[in-house]
């Protein structure tokens, strides 16, 4: 599926709370907007509910039971996206509508990469049938951006003012060790929308369990412009800082970038990243992983 192939809807109602210049407000127009449409196989399904756990989402979807989405959707404790997403489903196999209705968990990263990470894992390895989008904004947003283990290193968040000191989780080798049957990453920017496309139109095409992994601008947390979310996107894959990964029935495929672009080119446009940017050595140690990462991805395509 082309972009051209797609008008965006206009799925989120005005009263929403979500921040302006919130890049996750534009992926859901769009992923709605896609999976709405008829799918590569030619068949279309229907959103049976969007489930989200606690988030950002949990104010920016609706209130007082109405939905501001359009569609219908379920708002869950923090960890428990993955598991009554899977109860939906399975209710719509039992009225013999599973082939025809797409259940979709949309969470954040706190919840996918910590809190709600064992159901996460127990739906990913009962390949429970569903869509799950991890919304990844590198920070518990909802709360005022506290560190997640989706930060990325030398990140400044509430909890770590001087920059995270840890580790970023590997959310792909992560996913890859459950063998779902599709797990890809994608940006919502000008570069890599038609590479957005077509994995929001396969994953949601499939059966099984597939995961999204999108990497959402965040301007508040972020410390960023309020219109810097296409921008952001396209240099976050162009510094390989968010290396776009498909994983197809166990074969990986990277979106290599057409020019590839010096690190600091991400950095410089947000705040949050000024500790990092003065300190030579620790800015050095993270470029140096960012390269690691990227060699271990392309081993693995080439395996
Ligand atoms: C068990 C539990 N712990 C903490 C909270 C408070 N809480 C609500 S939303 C949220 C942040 C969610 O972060 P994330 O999953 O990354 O989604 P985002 O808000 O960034 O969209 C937190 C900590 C909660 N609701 N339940
Ligand atoms: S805190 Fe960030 S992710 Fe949450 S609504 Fe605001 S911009 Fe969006």
């Amino acid at each position: 599926m082309k972009p051209k192939d797609v008008t965006v809807g206009q799925f989120l109602d005005s009263r929403h709370a979500l921040c302006p210049g919130c890049g996750s407000a534009a992926a859901m127009a769009h992923v709605l907007s896609i999976v709405s449409k008829p799918l590569p196989s030619g068949r279309t399904k229907k959103i049976r509910a969007v489930v989200f756990p606690a988030s950002c989402w949990s104010i920016g979807s609706g209130a007082s039971g109405e939905s501001f989405l359009g569609v219908n959707l379920v708002n869950v404790p923090f960890i428990a996206a993955s598991a009554v997403a899977e109860g939906i489903s399975i209710m719509s196999e039992r009225e013999g509508r599973g082939e025809e209705e797409l259940t979709i968990a949309w969470a954040g990263d706190g919840s996918s990469f910590d809190i709600g990470m064992g159901l996460l894992s127990g739906a990913a390895s009962r390949n429970a049938d569903i869509l799950y989008v991890i919304n990844d904004n590198q920070i518990y947003g909802n709360t005022g951006a506290q560190e997640s283990g989706a930060t990325p290193e030398g990140a400044r968040t509430t909890t770590s003012v001087e920059g995270k000191e840890g580790i970023q989780k590997d959310i792909v080798s992560i996913m890859m060790a459950h063998s779902i049957p599709y797990f890809a990453s994608a940006v919502l920017s000008p570069t890599t929308l038609t590479d957005f496309y077509e994995k929001v139109a396969t994953a949601a095409d499939m059966r099984g369990f597939r995961c999204l992994h999108l990497l959402s601008v965040c301007p508040p947390g972020w410390k960023c412009p309020t219109d810097s979310a296409p921008e952001l996107g396209e240099l976050a894959v162009s510094t390989r800082i968010f290396p776009l990964v498909e994983i197809k029935n166990g074969t990986l495929r990277l979106t290599h970038p057409k020019r590839v672009k010096p690190v600091e080119e991400f950095l410089k446009y947000q705040g949050r990243f000024s500790y990092l940017m003065s300190d030579e050595a620790r800015l050095n140690s993270v470029k140096e992983k960012i390269e690691r990462k990227w060699k271990y991805l392309s081993k693995l395509e080439e395996l």
